[in-house]
């Protein structure tokens, strides 16, 4: 059965790799699970085929036969269920890396989208700088408890896991910001998940989209 998930035709990113197809092709690349990818418009995402997908009108998507998914945080773990590779065999590691999925999603991504949704929508009100300066308060206090944890470890808990997936993805959107400079070992931390090989071939994909939409 062929793999397919959705992806923008042309990313608001400009190929950096910040759009959520990224998690899902970096998930299935690590697993060696080959996929397709099915591109779609702002327009077409928000036409009732797509809404049957995703209810929300949002990338990514997953399909498997009958199996019809949304959520980058679901579509990774159903990947790590499914393949080897990306969640450890013991339960309780299992356990813990699972919980490091809930964590990048749930604790550690809120405020960093909270930031860049006010510098997109909220930068002509005349609160935008106080509010930015409070957000980014709130992203130091997540990004020093992480820091703590992390210590000199290679990865959150053990072996790389769907946890640390999800977790540099998500600080992958601190890149331009400049707040990942004071922990470095959060920044060594995702400069290591960019290394990895998977890695590097759901980035060239994504990208490879991207520079054709632009030269078409
Ligand atoms: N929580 C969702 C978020 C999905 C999401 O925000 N997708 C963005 C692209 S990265 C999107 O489709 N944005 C367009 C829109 O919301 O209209 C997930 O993790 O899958």
């Amino acid at each position: 059965m062929t793999i397919t998930i959705t992806a923008f035709e042309k990313s608001p990113d400009r190929g950096r790799g910040l759009a959520r197809d990224m998690r899902v092709r970096w998930a299935l690349e690590e697993v060696g699970q080959p996929y397709e990818v099915r591109l779609v418009t702002f327009k077409t995402m928000k036409e009732p085929a797509h809404i049957a997908l995703q209810p929300f009108g949002q990338i990514p998507t997953y399909q498997d036969g009958d199996l019809a998914l949304f959520e980058t945080g679901a579509i990774v773990f159903h990947v790590a269920e499914r393949h080897a590779g990306l969640l450890p065999s013991d339960a309780d590691a299992r356990a813990r890396a699972i919980t490091w999925m809930f964590a990048s999603l749930n604790t550690v991504e809120p405020p960093i989208l909270e930031r860049e949704a006010t510098t997109y929508v909220e930068r002509d009100k005349d609160w935008y700088h106080e509010r930015l300066l409070m957000l980014e308060d709130r992203i130091r206090v997540r990004l020093a408890q992480l820091s703590r944890r992390l210590a000199e470890a290679d990865w959150l808990d053990g072996a790389f896991s769907a946890g640390d997936l999800l977790m540099v993805t998500v600080l992958r959107r601190l890149e331009n910001s400049g707040l990942l400079d004071a922990y470095p070992n959060l920044s060594a931390y995702v400069a290591r998940g960019k290394a990895r090989p998977a890695y590097k071939r759901a980035f060239d994909a994504q990208l490879a989209v991207f520079t054709s939409a632009s030269s078409a």
